[in-house]
């Protein structure tokens, strides 16, 4: 199939070329590599040491002999993403090409106007893109958990059906979002369903939890293939955080009391979902919702597990509470449904002691990389 991977030079994107092209795709990447200057901005960076995309590219072809092709440039420049649609004729858009931090959204008006103008337009541009040039191609968009929020009921997968004054309907499922950021995959979301019915484009939402881990078979094969780990207080996220404090004998920072509850996914199962959404694509005109992740857990459950995990390798990891940046419940219900996936073969990668340990030995080899001022939280939703 011809895949293109739109923000393919970032933490998941990066994976998931390599995945597809391993399987025997045609991987084409499209990235404008800001995720690379908002690491300037922030004067921050990866804790792995990330090669450039021409050279990871380079890397690939070498050891496997297969071939990704690369366009650099922003889905925000139409004529620029018309040439690609054009030149690459996709059967599939796998698109994770957004500005995808809830605390960079938060910072100040110019970050959340820029998430927003990023995202939604650059989506909007996408779905131009495809019913201008492949209304055939399956828009496979990457969307987030976090569209929902914490209802005090159980979380369908995109619709629910309800029961209103005597009437029955499925409708969307009431969107909850916690920041600019999570706002725009809303937005993204009722654009797309839009598109769909206008249009008859095919689209597969992957509403997907936090994304944890670092490698994949793949980019293992060689240090040049190593993909990006982010820890900071802006992009990294929970349980990557909290394995990288505990390797550099930092206290793991857990928000306020720790109860919130998240839904959270292997970096492995990433790929897979990926895979599985391409494999069996929406019918033209369906706007299908894949709830992507495999379990939940609350993030003091997780920084337990790390603690227990460090402890088995002989470090000892401290667990602090600190004041909430974010504005959020701490105390709430979850529980989310995830079969779709799992019904089209899912094998969830789940987190386990060992995947811990696995996770804190690659932090600790790459460790003296790490910029100690990043890692508490400055960004405050207030
Ligand atoms: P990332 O920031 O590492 O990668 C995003 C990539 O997209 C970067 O390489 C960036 O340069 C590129 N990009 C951004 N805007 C672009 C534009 N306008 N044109 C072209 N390229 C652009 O993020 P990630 O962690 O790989 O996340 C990928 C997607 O998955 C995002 O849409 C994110 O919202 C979603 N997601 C991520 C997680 C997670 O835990 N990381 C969880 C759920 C959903
Ligand atoms: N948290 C801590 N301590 C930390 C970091 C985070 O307690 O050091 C808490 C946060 O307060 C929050 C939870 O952990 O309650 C998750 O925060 P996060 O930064 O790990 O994840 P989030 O901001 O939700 O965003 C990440 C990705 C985003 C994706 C989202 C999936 O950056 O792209 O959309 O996860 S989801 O959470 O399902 O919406």
């Amino acid at each position: 199939m011809r895949i293109i991977v739109a923000g393919g030079d970032g933490f998941c994107g990066w994976p998931t070329a390599l995945y597809l092209s391993e399987k025997g795709h045609e991987v084409t990447i499209v990235d404008n590599l800001v995720r690379r200057k908002i690491d300037d901005e922030l004067h921050s960076n990866s804790v792995t040491p990330i090669a450039s995309l021409q050279e990871r590219v380079d890397k690939w072809r070498e050891l496997t002999g297969k071939e990704i092709k690369v366009y650099e440039g922003d889905l925000n420049h139409y004529d620029f993403l018309s040439l690609v649609f054009k030149n690459e004729r996709p059967e599939a858009f796998v698109h994770f090409a957004e500005q995808r931090s809830a605390p960079y959204s938060m910072i100040d008006r110019e970050h959340a106007v820029y998430t927003q103008q990023n995202n939604v337009l650059g989506n909007l541009n996408v779905l131009y893109a495809i019913k201008e040039f492949e209304p055939d191609c399956h828009l496979i968009k990457l969307g987030t958990m976090g569209e929902y929020g914490q209802p005090n009921i159980d979380i369908e997968e995109g619709y629910i059906e309800i029961e209103h004054k005597g009437r029955k309907d499925t409708l969307p499922f009431p969107k909850q979002p916690g920041s600019f950021y999570h706002l725009t995959k809303v937005h993204d979301t009722h654009n797309i369903m839009f598109a769909c019915k206008i249009w008859g484009i095919r689209a597969t939402d992957l509403n997907q939890g936090v994304v944890y881990g670092l490698n994949t078979e793949e980019t293992k094969k060689d240090p040049v293939l190593a993909n990006r780990l982010d820890y900071d207080g802006v992009f990294g996220t929970a349980l990557n955080r909290f394995v990288i404090q505990s390797a550099i004998g930092h206290d793991m920072t857990v928000y306020g009391s720790g109860g919130q509850t998240r839904a959270f996914l292997n970096i492995k199962d990433t790929v897979r979902c990926v895979e599985i959404a391409a494999e069996n694509p929406a019918d033209q005109g369906e706007f299908r919702v894949f709830n992507q992740f495999t379990e939940s857990f609350s993030v003091q459950d997780l920084a337990e597990k790390t603690k227990q995990a460090a402890a088995e390798l002989d470090i000892e990891a401290n667990i602090t509470s600190i004041e909430n940046p974010r504005i959020e419940n701490e105390d709430h219900y979850y529980n989310a449904v995830n079969t779709n996936l799992i019904d089209l073969g899912l094998e969830p990668h789940l987190l386990t002691q060992d995947v811990l340990k696995e996770m804190l030995n690659e932090a600790l080899e790459h460790k003296d990389r790490i910029i100690v001022e990043n890692v508490l939280p400055k960004v405050t939703w207030k």
